[in-house]
């Protein structure tokens, strides 16, 4: 009941934004659609330089690309539908502040909803949920009835156009997808822009440092140190099989990449202060970056906005980590998966 006031008071308050909302609004309703043209012609074209070239050696080197076709050398999660496997909302309409199911299925090759996963990092599937300004993020893990219908209670938190991104393994295929779909939630839309590229991220007690010196089209190391007033943290929990997840969402298009550190965590042992990733961003461009990870039993989510660039030199703002001393040779080669 409060909730309703508040936002129907908030939706009062709003109208005066609206004007100014209202341009941003359309501007970033455009852009996807307007990227999506731009890179479309790229995997098939020759002289589209930047992205292309850049994708190119993981998709052709890498030899996952077989059966995807010229798809390769795009990101995951800007398709709904991918090597037969399409994700499917049971609605695309929904209201702010309620909390209602939200409802799904991955049909597969035969049309029929898949009801068989290969578990990836401890589950079957993946739901990233975000607005398409990049503002509210969460990961959350649906269950699945007998018949493949996934499901689980969401509140989205205000209105706007939202993007679902299911990540997941069919049994029998040999690598993960990761689908997106858009859904609609009424009410007034305030576009939040994207924080300012910083190095610290604080939240609950907690301040996330990164550094890094990320290049577009190339692996870099991106490490994340941890601490709680002041001092780092040494015990950091697994988390669904590491220390920390990493998802990395492109500007523009809502690009989507996953990267998980090198070290698989065994339950009951304990990381930190440092998380490193071997990420690669496929081009240059802006990113936000959400770091999940686990400590005393709660898992916060930091975030972070990046700035790629082709030759490396607009970057993470370098700091000295908070480090721990007595972890030496914790060090690990990070490769993506
Ligand atoms: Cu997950």
């Amino acid at each position: 009941m409060s909730r309703a006031v508040a936002l129907r008071l908030g939706a009062f308050a709003g109208v005066l934004v609206l004007a100014f909302a209202g341009a941003f609004a359309i501007g970033s309703a455009v852009d996807p659609i307007a990227a999506a043209d731009t890179l479309e012609p790229a995997p098939a074209g020759d002289g589209m330089g930047g992205m292309d070239g850049m994708a190119d050696p993981a998709g052709e080197q890498g030899g996952h690309g077989e059966g995807h076709g010229d798809a390769s050398a795009q990101p995951p999660g800007l398709a709904v539908s991918q090597a037969g496997y399409t994700l499917v909302p049971a609605t695309t309409f929904f209201q702010p502040g309620q909390k209602t199911p939200l409802r799904f299925t991955i049909t597969g090759p035969d049309g029929k909803p898949v009801t068989k996963y290969t578990k990836t990092h401890e589950k079957d599937l993946h739901l990233i949920v975000v607005r398409r300004d990049l503002s509210g993020f969460h990961h959350v893990h649906p269950t699945m009835d007998a018949a493949g219908n996934w499901s689980i209670p969401f509140s989205f938190t205000a209105g706007g156009t939202w993007r679902l991104y299911a990540d997941f393994q069919p049994a029998g295929h040999d690598q993960t997808l990761t689908l997106g779909t858009d859904v609609n939630v009424s009410g007034l839309y305030i576009p939040v822009p994207l924080s300012k590229p910083a190095s610290v991220f604080s939240i609950h007690g907690y301040d996330v440092t990164l550094a890094g010196k990320p290049q577009a089209g190339k692996e870099s190391e991106l490490t994340f140190a941890i601490s709680k007033g002041g001092k780092p943290v040494t015990d950091l929990q697994p988390y669904l099989g590491a220390f920390g997840h990493l998802v990395s969402l492109r500007s523009g298009d809502l690009a989507y990449l996953h990267n998980h550190p090198a070290e698989h965590a065994e339950p009951g042992t304990k990381g930190g202060p440092q998380i490193t990733f071997g990420t690669t961003f496929p081009t240059a461009g802006t990113y936000s970056l959400f770091l999940d990870f686990q400590h005393a039993g709660t898992v916060h989510t930091a975030e972070f906005t990046v700035t790629v660039d082709a030759d490396g030199t607009t970057i993470v703002p370098p700091t000295t980590l908070p480090s721990s001393s007595t972890t030496p040779g914790h060090d690990t080669t990070p490769h993506g998966h």
